[in-house]
This record gives structure tokens, C-alpha cells and sequence, in this order.
């Protein structure tokens, strides 16, 4: 029987709760405190989910508590300097996407921990989605051959900013918030990137600081697959059972042998010579998943039992700094790409 591992939570924001009762499905960990800057938030979240402990200070959270992990839940601006302290305190650590506002810090983060010989992950759970998982097996099966091209697409009109108010803010806001999960699944997908050219528009000026509406062309893989990520949060009316399907990303991919459409409602199709095979992928149904939300929150599920077999050493752990920092590589290329309106090698 393994112990259970003793960690405290950084942030009392959105995510918070819904990645503690994500924790609490996959059973084997103790949440023993919670640190926000704004305490009277953490009192809140550690009455709803029996933290005994809630700190101001995270330091002294750290030299206290010593936990076994840390899951660092604050905005992108808490991810560099927090994790940097559990770094110091060797305190190993899960950090939320975006790992930091620029592949420099990111750089940082991931240098420290490994310095520190403490182990660190971010939390990316856009490719533990049922659908997504799907996908990636029929690929990694061969189902459709090689794939030759392949458009993933995330557009949509509903409203992140509510939930969200400091998406608002962002200088770099769809690639950050939104292009670090569809890259990432991109490259789970179908492998490195090897060029990527971006385009990028902000149609929701001046209410939206940064690009709402980007469109990534990469070349991935050993088959140069031409890969198209298309992000779009620009409140373009969109039919509602097949387009306006929030967050469900949708994705066609072009192979050798066959094709594969990843449509709205979690439905597969697999066509091949023969036949076309339409199964669905609907993710588990959590009482604590805000609905709007589904398939992103129940993906946490998954993501968090992969994060703690990393933690343990027993396997699983995909998404380590390092590999995190293949995918930063990607969202900071397409705004280089953005502004010099030329293709960047990776
Ligand atoms: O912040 C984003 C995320 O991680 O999933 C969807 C989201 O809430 C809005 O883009």
C-alpha cells in the first residue's frame, strides 16, 4: 500500500476547486494547506474541502508544513516567483499552463528545479481528454497510415472572461491561454515541430488586451505532416450542435490510408478503404464539473493520476518541465512568427 502524499495548494482562483476534487477522484493524496494572497479566498476553499491549514506567506507554508508536493493554481504572474520558491525549498512541484508569460522564464523555472534535483510538472490536461486520448491511439495504431495534414481547431463564442477576468489582461492571450493546450496536443499527436508560421488578430478591441483569433501552419514529425492550429475566441455566431461547442477542440486529419474526424459531441470517424467506424469518446461525468466546462474539467482527472505516478516514480509523469518547455517553444515561435510575418525554424 503506498502512503499517501501530503500537498499544498497555491491559488484559490477558478481552477482551484474543481483541481482538488479532481485530486480527491484520484485518491492517494491529502490536502494538509492552501496559500492566497488573499487569504479570506483560501479560507473559503479549505472549509469547502477540509485543508486544516491556510497561509499568507507561502515560504512559511513551505518551512512549516514541508509538504510532499506543491500545486501551484495561481494566474500565469504566481507561476515564476512560487515556483521558483519551491524550487528553493525542494519542494517538488505542479505548475498550471501557462508555465510563464515568456520562454525565458519558463527556461528559468525548469533550470532551477533540475539544479535542485527536485522533480517539477506542469499541469497540461487538453491531451488527457477522452477524445483526444482516441486520437492519439488510432495514430500511434497506424489506423490511417501517415499523416499527411491534420487541422485542429478551438473556436468559439463563449464568454472565458467571466470565469476568467485577467484574460483579459494578458498582452499574449490565445496562444498563452489556449495555443499551450492545442500545441501541446499537437505534438502529442504527431511528433516535434520542425517550421511554424502564425498569423494572429484581436477583433475584441480594446476589451481584450491581447490576440483573440490565431492561426498556426507547422510542419510535425518524421512525416512532415502539415499541421494547422486554428484559435479563435472573437464571439463569431456559430451553429450550436457542430461549431459552437466549447471547449471540445475539433480536429480532421488526412492520412495514407484513411481519415479521422474528431467532430463536435466526442464523435470519432475513422474511415478507411472500406468502411467509415463512428464511435464516441464522452468524457466521465463528475457532480463537481461545471457542465459548461466538461470535457476540460473531467480531463483533470486523468492528467492529476498521470502527475502523481510521476511524482512517485512509478511511471507516467508526461508532462515534466522539459517537455513543457517543447511546447512554450511553439506558443513564443508563433508570435515571433506573428510579428515578422516569416516562418520560423524550430
Ligand atoms: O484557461 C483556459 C483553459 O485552460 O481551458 C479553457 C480556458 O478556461 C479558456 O480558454
Amino acid at each position: 500500500m503506498l502512503t499517501s502524499l501530503r500537498f499544498a495548494v497555491f491559488g484559490a482562483g477558478f481552477w482551484t476547486p474543481f483541481q482538488l476534487a479532481a485530486w480527491r477522484e484520484v485518491g492517494g493524496v491529502e490536502p494538509v494547506a492552501i496559500y492566497n494572497r488573499t487569504p479570506a479566498k483560501a479560507e473559503a476553499v479549505a472549509r469547502q474541502f477540509g485543508i486544516p491549514a491556510v497561509y499568507g506567506d507561502p515560504g512559511r507554508l513551505l518551512r512549516e508544513v514541508r509538504p510532499d508536493f506543491v500545486d501551484n493554481i495561481t494566474e500565469v504572474g504566481g507561476h515564476k516567483p512560487l515556483s521558483l520558491l519551491c524550487a528553493k525549498h525542494r519542494v517538488a512541484c505542479i505548475c498550471q499552463k501557462p508555465l510563464a508569460a515568456s520562454y525565458r522564464d519558463a527556461a528559468v523555472i525548469v533550470a532551477a528545479f533540475r539544479a535542485a534535483r527536485t522533480r517539477f510538472f506542469v499541469h497540461e490536461n487538453w491531451r488527457w481528454q477522452a477524445p483526444m486520448q482516441q486520437l492519439r491511439e488510432l495514430l500511434a495504431a497506424g489506423a490511417i497510415g501517415t499523416p499527411l495534414r491534420a487541422r485542429l481547431t478551438m473556436v468559439s463564442g463563449f464568454d472565458v472572461f467571466a470565469n476568467q477576468p485577467t484574460l483579459r489582461r494578458l498582452e499574449q492571450f490565445i496562444l498563452t491561454d489556449l495555443g499551450t493546450h492545442v500545441l501541446d496536443v499537437a505534438r502529442v499527436l504527431f511528433g516535434e515541430a520542425r517550421t511554424l508560421y502564425c498569423r494572429t488578430a484581436r477583433t475584441l478591441a480594446p476589451r481584450v488586451k491581447g490576440e483573440n483569433v490565431a492561426t498556426v501552419l507547422l510542419t510535425m514529425g518524421r512525416a512532415n505532416t502539415h499541421v494547422t492550429v486554428e484559435l479563435g475566441y472573437a464571439r463569431t455566431p456559430l451553429e450550436p450542435s457542430s461549431r459552437e461547442v466549447f471547449p471540445q477542440t475539433l480536429a480532421f486529419v488526412e492520412g495514407t490510408a484513411g481519415s479521422i474526424e474528431l467532430a463536435a459531441d466526442y464523435v470519432v470517424r475513422l474511415t478507411t478503404r472500406t468502411a467509415t467506424r463512428v464511435t464516441r469518446h464522452v468524457p466521465p461525468r463528475y457532480v463537481w464539473a461545471d457542465p459548461r466546462y466538461e470535457v476540460a474539467h473531467a480531463s483533470i482527472v486523468p492528467c492529476c493520476a498521470d502527475l502523481l505516478a510521476g511524482l512517485r516514480g512509478t511511471g507516467g509523469g508526461e508532462t515534466t518541465g522539459e517537455d513543457n518547455l517543447k511546447t512554450l517553444r511553439l506558443v513564443f515561435a508563433a508570435y515571433d512568427s506573428a510579428r515578422s510575418g516569416r516562418a520560423v525554424t524550430i
